[in-house]
Protein backbone atom coordinates (compact mmCIF):
# COMPACT_ATOMS: atom_id res chain seq x y z
CA UNK A 1 0.00 0.00 0.00
CA UNK A 2 0.79 3.17 -0.69
CA UNK A 3 2.53 5.22 2.19
CA UNK A 4 0.18 8.19 3.52
CA UNK A 5 1.75 11.21 2.62
CA UNK A 6 0.02 13.17 6.24
CA UNK A 7 0.46 12.09 9.95
CA UNK A 8 -2.21 12.48 11.94
CA UNK A 9 -1.82 12.22 15.40
CA UNK A 10 -3.65 9.72 17.88
CA UNK A 11 -6.42 12.27 19.03
CA UNK A 12 -7.00 13.37 15.58
CA UNK A 13 -7.35 9.77 14.08
CA UNK A 14 -9.48 8.37 16.93
CA UNK A 15 -11.51 11.43 16.30
CA UNK A 16 -12.21 11.17 12.16
CA UNK A 17 -12.58 7.14 13.03
CA UNK A 18 -15.64 7.98 15.50
CA UNK A 19 -17.07 10.75 13.11
CA UNK A 20 -16.92 13.44 15.51
CA UNK A 21 -15.97 17.32 13.64
CA UNK A 22 -12.03 18.18 13.22
CA UNK A 23 -11.14 21.53 13.04
CA UNK A 24 -8.10 22.77 11.50
CA UNK A 25 -5.70 25.08 12.70
CA UNK A 26 -2.34 26.73 11.88
CA UNK A 27 0.60 27.18 13.13
CA UNK A 28 2.64 29.80 11.00
CA UNK A 29 0.82 32.38 13.88
CA UNK A 30 2.73 30.19 15.89
CA UNK A 31 6.18 30.33 15.09
CA UNK A 32 5.68 33.66 13.51
CA UNK A 33 2.54 35.16 14.64
CA UNK A 34 3.19 36.22 17.80
CA UNK A 35 6.32 36.65 20.58
CA UNK A 36 6.88 33.81 23.12
CA UNK A 37 5.42 32.41 25.45
CA UNK A 38 1.95 34.09 24.09
CA UNK A 39 2.19 31.63 21.33
CA UNK A 40 2.17 29.15 23.09
CA UNK A 41 -0.33 29.84 25.67
CA UNK A 42 -2.69 30.82 22.60
CA UNK A 43 -2.20 27.61 20.87
CA UNK A 44 -3.03 25.64 23.81
CA UNK A 45 -5.43 27.40 24.14
CA UNK A 46 -7.14 26.70 21.45
CA UNK A 47 -6.95 23.67 21.57
CA UNK A 48 -8.90 23.65 24.80
CA UNK A 49 -11.89 26.13 23.37
CA UNK A 50 -12.56 23.51 20.36
CA UNK A 51 -13.02 20.23 22.50
CA UNK A 52 -15.26 22.43 24.94
CA UNK A 53 -17.06 23.13 21.49
CA UNK A 54 -17.32 19.66 20.68
CA UNK A 55 -14.74 19.58 17.67
CA UNK A 56 -11.49 17.91 17.97
CA UNK A 57 -8.72 20.38 17.37
CA UNK A 58 -6.18 19.70 14.67
CA UNK A 59 -3.31 21.89 14.37
CA UNK A 60 -1.43 21.13 11.50
CA UNK A 61 2.24 21.34 10.62
CA UNK A 62 5.73 20.34 9.37
CA UNK A 63 7.53 18.82 11.66
CA UNK A 64 11.00 17.02 10.31
CA UNK A 65 9.81 16.52 7.40
CA UNK A 66 6.77 15.09 8.78
CA UNK A 67 2.94 16.34 7.52
CA UNK A 68 1.28 16.18 10.82
CA UNK A 69 -2.39 16.96 11.51
CA UNK A 70 -2.83 17.06 14.86
CA UNK A 71 0.36 18.07 17.59
CA UNK A 72 1.07 17.29 20.25
CA UNK A 73 1.56 19.96 23.18
CA UNK A 74 5.03 19.12 23.11
CA UNK A 75 5.30 19.71 19.55
CA UNK A 76 3.32 22.65 19.89
CA UNK A 77 5.96 23.88 22.52
CA UNK A 78 8.44 23.31 20.25
CA UNK A 79 7.29 25.33 17.58
CA UNK A 80 6.56 27.94 19.39
CA UNK A 81 10.25 28.32 21.33
CA UNK A 82 12.48 26.81 18.12
CA UNK A 83 14.08 29.98 15.66
CA UNK A 84 14.34 29.18 12.04
CA UNK A 85 10.74 27.61 11.09
CA UNK A 86 10.17 27.58 7.86
CA UNK A 87 7.19 29.47 6.90
CA UNK A 88 5.08 27.22 4.49
CA UNK A 89 3.12 28.08 1.69
CA UNK A 90 1.95 26.05 -1.57
CA UNK A 91 5.97 26.93 -2.63
CA UNK A 92 7.83 25.69 -0.13
CA UNK A 93 6.04 22.73 1.22
CA UNK A 94 7.65 19.64 -0.80
CA UNK A 95 11.05 21.19 -0.31
CA UNK A 96 10.34 20.98 3.37
CA UNK A 97 8.99 17.71 3.35
CA UNK A 98 11.64 16.44 1.27
CA UNK A 99 14.35 18.06 2.47
CA UNK A 100 12.88 16.83 6.74
CA UNK A 101 12.61 20.45 7.57
CA UNK A 102 10.52 22.15 10.15
CA UNK A 103 7.59 24.32 8.60
CA UNK A 104 5.08 25.73 10.51
CA UNK A 105 2.14 26.39 7.92
CA UNK A 106 0.53 29.06 6.23
CA UNK A 107 -3.42 30.05 6.08
CA UNK A 108 -2.48 28.77 1.91
CA UNK A 109 -0.41 25.81 3.44
CA UNK A 110 -2.87 24.68 6.03
CA UNK A 111 -5.52 24.98 3.96
CA UNK A 112 -3.47 22.55 1.42
CA UNK A 113 -2.73 20.06 4.44
CA UNK A 114 -6.63 20.21 5.88
CA UNK A 115 -7.94 19.28 2.26
CA UNK A 116 -5.69 16.09 1.81
CA UNK A 117 -7.08 15.17 5.42
CA UNK A 118 -10.29 16.02 4.32
CA UNK A 119 -11.08 18.57 6.44
CA UNK A 120 -13.77 21.27 5.14
CA UNK A 121 -13.44 24.08 8.58
CA UNK A 122 -10.02 25.82 9.47
CA UNK A 123 -10.09 28.81 12.04
CA UNK A 124 -7.32 31.24 11.85
CA UNK A 125 -6.45 35.14 12.96
CA UNK A 126 -6.90 36.54 9.34
CA UNK A 127 -5.70 36.00 5.93
CA UNK A 128 -2.81 37.57 4.01
CA UNK A 129 -4.40 40.00 1.47
CA UNK A 130 -2.91 42.18 -1.17
CA UNK A 131 0.16 44.36 1.16
CA UNK A 132 0.18 48.10 0.77
CA UNK A 133 2.04 49.17 -1.92
CA UNK A 134 1.29 46.25 -3.71
CA UNK A 135 1.16 48.40 -6.88
CA UNK A 136 5.60 48.79 -6.54
CA UNK A 137 6.25 45.30 -4.35
CA UNK A 138 3.79 43.15 -5.97
CA UNK A 139 3.44 41.46 -2.56
CA UNK A 140 0.27 39.62 -2.38
CA UNK A 141 -0.62 36.90 -0.32
CA UNK A 142 -0.72 32.96 -1.46
CA UNK A 143 -3.17 32.82 1.04
CA UNK A 144 -5.38 34.71 -1.65
CA UNK A 145 -4.81 32.36 -4.73
CA UNK A 146 -5.04 29.29 -2.25
CA UNK A 147 -8.56 30.08 -1.21
CA UNK A 148 -9.45 30.11 -5.31
CA UNK A 149 -8.66 26.15 -5.06
CA UNK A 150 -9.01 24.61 -2.31
CA UNK A 151 -12.34 23.73 -1.02
CA UNK A 152 -11.82 24.74 2.36
CA UNK A 153 -13.56 26.91 5.21
CA UNK A 154 -11.65 29.56 6.39
CA UNK A 155 -12.66 31.63 9.62
CA UNK A 156 -11.12 34.74 9.59
CA UNK A 157 -11.54 38.23 10.96
CA UNK A 158 -11.61 39.94 7.88
CA UNK A 159 -8.23 40.12 6.10
CA UNK A 160 -5.21 41.87 8.38
CA UNK A 161 -5.47 45.40 8.61
CA UNK A 162 -1.70 45.95 7.99
CA UNK A 163 -2.81 45.16 4.34
CA UNK A 164 -4.91 46.93 1.65
CA UNK A 165 -8.20 45.38 2.17
CA UNK A 166 -10.20 47.20 -0.65
CA UNK A 167 -7.51 45.78 -2.92
CA UNK A 168 -7.52 42.08 -0.82
CA UNK A 169 -11.63 42.36 -1.59
CA UNK A 170 -11.24 42.84 -5.17
CA UNK A 171 -8.46 40.07 -5.94
CA UNK A 172 -10.90 37.68 -4.01
CA UNK A 173 -13.98 38.87 -5.91
CA UNK A 174 -11.43 38.69 -9.35
CA UNK A 175 -10.15 34.78 -8.02
CA UNK A 176 -14.04 33.80 -7.46
CA UNK A 177 -14.02 33.42 -3.29
CA UNK A 178 -17.46 33.91 -1.54
CA UNK A 179 -16.90 36.15 1.67
CA UNK A 180 -19.64 35.76 3.75
CA UNK A 181 -19.92 38.03 6.76
CA UNK A 182 -21.00 36.65 9.44
CA UNK A 183 -23.33 38.16 11.35
CA UNK A 184 -21.65 41.65 9.58
CA UNK A 185 -22.61 43.63 6.31
CA UNK A 186 -19.31 44.83 6.45
CA UNK A 187 -15.62 43.56 5.97
CA UNK A 188 -13.68 43.00 9.12
CA UNK A 189 -10.93 44.64 9.70
CA UNK A 190 -9.19 42.00 11.99
CA UNK A 191 -8.03 44.31 15.06
CA UNK A 192 -11.19 46.52 14.23
CA UNK A 193 -14.95 45.34 13.74
CA UNK A 194 -15.71 47.90 10.22
CA UNK A 195 -13.66 48.27 7.90
CA UNK A 196 -16.11 50.52 5.56
CA UNK A 197 -16.17 47.79 2.93
CA UNK A 198 -19.55 46.34 2.17
CA UNK A 199 -20.19 42.93 2.18
CA UNK A 200 -22.70 41.44 -0.68
CA UNK A 201 -23.57 38.29 1.66
CA UNK A 202 -24.31 38.06 5.59
CA UNK A 203 -25.15 35.16 6.88
CA UNK A 204 -26.26 35.10 10.83
CA UNK A 205 -25.38 31.28 11.53
CA UNK A 206 -23.72 28.27 11.20
CA UNK A 207 -25.56 26.48 9.78
CA UNK A 208 -26.22 29.04 7.16
CA UNK A 209 -22.84 28.65 6.14
CA UNK A 210 -22.80 25.01 5.97
CA UNK A 211 -25.76 25.02 3.63
CA UNK A 212 -23.93 27.53 1.60
CA UNK A 213 -21.05 25.56 1.44
CA UNK A 214 -22.70 22.36 0.54
CA UNK A 215 -24.28 24.14 -2.53
CA UNK A 216 -20.98 25.36 -3.47
CA UNK A 217 -19.63 21.68 -3.26
CA UNK A 218 -22.54 20.56 -5.16
CA UNK A 219 -21.61 23.11 -8.17
CA UNK A 220 -18.64 21.49 -8.56
CA UNK A 221 -16.51 24.29 -7.04
CA UNK A 222 -13.02 23.32 -5.65
CA UNK A 223 -12.69 27.08 -4.39
CA UNK A 224 -12.77 27.74 -0.68
CA UNK A 225 -14.89 30.12 1.30
CA UNK A 226 -14.43 32.82 3.37
CA UNK A 227 -16.32 33.59 6.32
CA UNK A 228 -15.58 36.82 7.77
CA UNK A 229 -15.78 37.00 11.73
CA UNK A 230 -15.57 40.57 13.12
CA UNK A 231 -13.20 40.68 16.91
CA UNK A 232 -16.00 40.81 19.76
CA UNK A 233 -16.85 44.50 20.15
CA UNK A 234 -15.00 44.38 23.96
CA UNK A 235 -11.91 43.81 22.25
CA UNK A 236 -11.65 45.93 19.33
CA UNK A 237 -9.04 48.22 18.86
CA UNK A 238 -10.78 50.98 16.65
CA UNK A 239 -9.40 51.98 13.41
CA UNK A 240 -8.89 55.96 14.61
CA UNK A 241 -6.48 54.44 16.88
CA UNK A 242 -4.76 51.95 15.34
CA UNK A 243 -4.42 53.09 11.99
CA UNK A 244 -1.78 55.92 12.26
CA UNK A 245 0.40 53.12 14.25
CA UNK A 246 -0.25 50.76 11.48
CA UNK A 247 0.77 53.72 8.71
CA UNK A 248 4.15 54.00 11.36
CA UNK A 249 4.91 50.37 11.06
CA UNK A 250 4.46 50.53 7.12
CA UNK A 251 7.17 53.26 7.27
CA UNK A 252 9.37 51.08 9.37
CA UNK A 253 9.28 48.37 7.42
CA UNK A 254 9.63 50.10 4.44
CA UNK A 255 13.12 52.00 5.93
CA UNK A 256 14.69 48.41 7.04
CA UNK A 257 13.43 46.92 3.55
CA UNK A 258 11.44 44.45 5.03
CA UNK A 259 10.32 42.41 2.54
CA UNK A 260 8.38 38.92 1.33
CA UNK A 261 7.96 36.45 4.12
CA UNK A 262 9.10 38.73 6.81
CA UNK A 263 6.68 41.49 6.03
CA UNK A 264 3.66 40.14 8.03
CA UNK A 265 5.78 39.06 11.40
CA UNK A 266 7.62 42.49 11.12
CA UNK A 267 3.94 44.55 11.01
CA UNK A 268 2.52 42.40 13.45
CA UNK A 269 5.41 42.89 15.98
CA UNK A 270 6.08 46.48 15.58
CA UNK A 271 2.26 46.61 16.20
CA UNK A 272 2.28 44.88 19.50
CA UNK A 273 5.82 47.21 20.54
CA UNK A 274 3.64 50.77 19.27
CA UNK A 275 0.37 49.51 21.18
CA UNK A 276 2.28 47.86 24.30
CA UNK A 277 1.13 44.65 23.92
CA UNK A 278 -3.07 45.67 23.55
CA UNK A 279 -2.79 44.48 19.37
CA UNK A 280 -1.58 41.02 20.88
CA UNK A 281 -4.20 40.88 23.10
CA UNK A 282 -7.12 41.66 20.24
CA UNK A 283 -5.11 38.64 18.21
CA UNK A 284 -5.64 36.40 20.75
CA UNK A 285 -8.94 37.25 21.35
CA UNK A 286 -10.15 37.25 17.67
CA UNK A 287 -8.42 33.87 17.19
CA UNK A 288 -10.01 32.35 19.95
CA UNK A 289 -13.98 33.96 18.67
CA UNK A 290 -12.94 32.78 15.49
CA UNK A 291 -12.66 28.98 16.74
CA UNK A 292 -16.11 29.40 18.74
CA UNK A 293 -17.33 30.11 15.16
CA UNK A 294 -15.09 27.47 13.18
CA UNK A 295 -16.40 24.72 15.23
CA UNK A 296 -19.64 25.55 15.00
CA UNK A 297 -19.63 25.60 11.20
CA UNK A 298 -17.80 22.22 11.61
CA UNK A 299 -20.40 20.42 14.04
CA UNK A 300 -23.18 21.75 11.61
CA UNK A 301 -21.09 20.42 8.60
CA UNK A 302 -20.13 17.28 10.32
CA UNK A 303 -18.88 14.10 8.29
N1 LIG B 1 -3.47 35.34 11.54
C1 LIG B 1 -2.92 35.95 12.63
N2 LIG B 1 -1.55 36.05 12.67
C2 LIG B 1 -0.74 35.54 11.69
C3 LIG B 1 -1.31 34.92 10.55
C4 LIG B 1 -2.68 34.84 10.55
O1 LIG B 1 -3.65 36.41 13.50
O2 LIG B 1 0.49 35.65 11.80
C5 LIG B 1 -0.42 34.38 9.44
C6 LIG B 1 -1.17 33.35 8.59
O3 LIG B 1 -0.43 32.15 8.63
C7 LIG B 1 -1.19 33.94 7.19
C8 LIG B 1 0.08 34.71 7.20
O4 LIG B 1 -1.27 32.96 6.20
O5 LIG B 1 0.05 35.35 8.48
C9 LIG B 1 0.19 35.69 6.03
O6 LIG B 1 1.51 35.82 5.66
P1 LIG B 1 1.91 36.50 4.25
O7 LIG B 1 1.32 37.87 4.33
O8 LIG B 1 3.40 36.48 4.21
O9 LIG B 1 1.28 35.65 3.19
MN1 LIG C 1 3.88 38.13 0.82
Amino acid sequence: MKKSIIHLNPAVAKAIRAKKPVLALESTIISHGMPYPNNLKMALRLQEIALDNGVQPATVAIIRGKLQIGLSNDEIDYLAKTKGVLKVSRPDFATCMALGLDGATTVAGTMIAANLAKLKVFATGAIGGVHRGAEDNFDISADLTELSRTPVIVVSAGAKAILDLPKTIEYLETLGVPILGFNTDQFPAFYSRKSGIPLYHKVTSAKEVAHIYKMHIKLGFNSGMLVANPIPSEHEIPSSEIEGIIKEAVKESIKSSIAKKDLTPFLLSKIVKLTDGKSLTANIKLVENNVIVGAKIARELGW
